[in-house]
């Protein structure tokens, strides 16, 4: 990588490093948020295998007593700066939870994944500190809470809230938000639209929404047995990372001389449970509302994520599906997070279409392993410029490339990192 690339992601990171964890981007996320230190861990283990340990270690230090790794982990002076904040959670009031201020949500499971890949780039380090062994027994209670009290009789993860996905105004939520009659009223704190412009973000009435399903589970004691509960869905990529992490949790097991043939085992079972959201017209997989017992039939990059699945048995279809109209790989920004064609795409907003760099590598590093080396390194390639001429934007454009959200953006610091290998 040129040195001016290295130099410019590495200060990004560095600014946003907090002595413990790394934030996703000074103004807008001032908090450790759990998908993105897993993301972000896989870049700074190419410029500190260590940063890149502690770094994990600070969201399983966050871990609840059920197993499961919160959404974000709070820094308690900063609570204007975010909403809701450590003040709307008071997750000391909720049995099962930790020393530190948490959201009672998740992200996303694709840190065992990532604690796979920081241990290979220093395996001595990682020794030292005992940083598998410790992961390993973290993650054992992650995946449990997920695969007992997050799934259902699909045998598919599920989430509880839009946040949960990481994706969060995805259309996939629409109808589903759209069936709940309340709202947690007008009176929203939006501390975001002090750093993002309020047409790239997700709109007050899906913030309503957010909201009040947050109070809600909050209320409940985040226990998941809510049993009228309005908001469960069953994601592609979700559990999609799921199964990634599992074969990666089999991988650290067999490092661990642990048994790993019931990692192997959960990983195909959760492949077969998979196929029920494949849709065969629209060619990717779809979101499924357990509630309404509805899919919901869109095209986004959430499925096309099963890609990175091993054996998977739907990879041509995604493939055309990916270079075809909807998505135009090859043809435009990165990976657009929503169908090109569709009446819902908007190229600035949030997940309903702009191009964003995490799924991005999920989708680089697919094609690499399935042997498509030249449409990964393309993809890399664009990855890496479009970070360095803006400043590593939050997203982008797809037709244009312009950035979009805020910049210095941590993950698309660490992962264009992560491609210049
Ligand atoms: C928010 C931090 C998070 C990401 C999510 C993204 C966004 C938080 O930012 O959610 O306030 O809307 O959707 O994937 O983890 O970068």
């Amino acid at each position: 990588m040129s040195d001016r690339a290295l130099r410019a992601a590495t200060q990004v990171l560095a600014e946003n490093w907090r002595g413990t964890y790394t934030v996703p981007a000074a103004g807008l996320y001032p908090h450790q948020w759990s998908w993105d230190s897993a993301f972000i861990a896989i870049g700074l283990r190419h410029i500190s295998p260590r940063r890149a340990q502690q770094e994990l270690d600070a969201i399983f230090s966050a871990q609840w007593d059920d197993g499961r790794l919160p959404q974000i982990v709070f820094n308690p002076r900063l609570d204007v700066q975010y909403s809701p904040g450590a003040s709307f959670w008071h997750s000391e009031r909720i049995p099962g939870s930790p020393a530190v201020p948490t959201s009672g949500l998740i992200q996303p499971p694709n840190h065992a994944l990532a604690t796979l890949l920081v241990h290979q780039s220093d395996p001595e380090t990682s020794e030292r500190r005992r940083f598998l062994s410790r992961s390993y027994e973290s993650l054992l209670g992650w995946h449990d809470y997920l695969e007992q009290r997050r799934t259902g009789a699909s045998g598919l993860v599920h989430i509880v809230h839009p946040w949960e996905s990481g994706m969060d105004n995805s259309p996939f939520w629409d109808a589903p938000l759209a069936a709940i009659g309340a709202s947690f009223g007008s009176d929203i704190p939006r501390p975001d639209l002090n750093h993002a412009d309020a047409s790239h973000r997700p709109s007050n009435a899906e913030y309503g929404k957010y909201l009040y399903l947050a109070a809600r589970y909050r209320d409940h004691d985040c226990d998941d047995r809510d049993d009228a509960y309005p908001f469960i869905l069953e994601d592609p990529a979700v559990h999609a990372l799921l199964i990634r992490s599992e074969w990666a949790m089999a991988q650290l097991a067999d490092l661990l001389g642990a048994d790993s043939a019931g990692h192997r085992r959960k990983a195909r079972e959760l492949t077969d449970a998979l196929e029920s959201l494949w849709d065969d017209e629209l060619g990717c997989y779809v979101a499924n509302d357990v509630v309404a017992g509805a899919k919901q039939r869109f095209r986004t990059v959430s499925g096309l994520i099963p890609l990175l699945v091993p054996d998977l048995p739907r990879t041509d279809e995604l493939l055309r599906t990916l270079s075809s109209e909807h998505f135009r790989l090859g043809g435009t920004a990165l990976v657009p997070s929503h169908d090109l064609t569709a009446a819902t795409f908007d190229s600035a907003r949030y997940w309903r279409g702009p191009s964003w760099f995490n799924t991005a590598w999920l989708i680089a590093e697919a094609l690499h392993e399935r042997g498509f080396s030249d449409a990964a390194r393309a993809l890399a390639t664009q990855m890496a410029d479009l970070g360095l001429d803006h400043d590593f934007p939050e997203y982008v454009d797809p037709h244009s490339g312009e950035p979009r959200g805020t910049q210095r953006f941590s993950w698309t610091a660490a992962l264009s990192l992560d491609l210049y290998e």
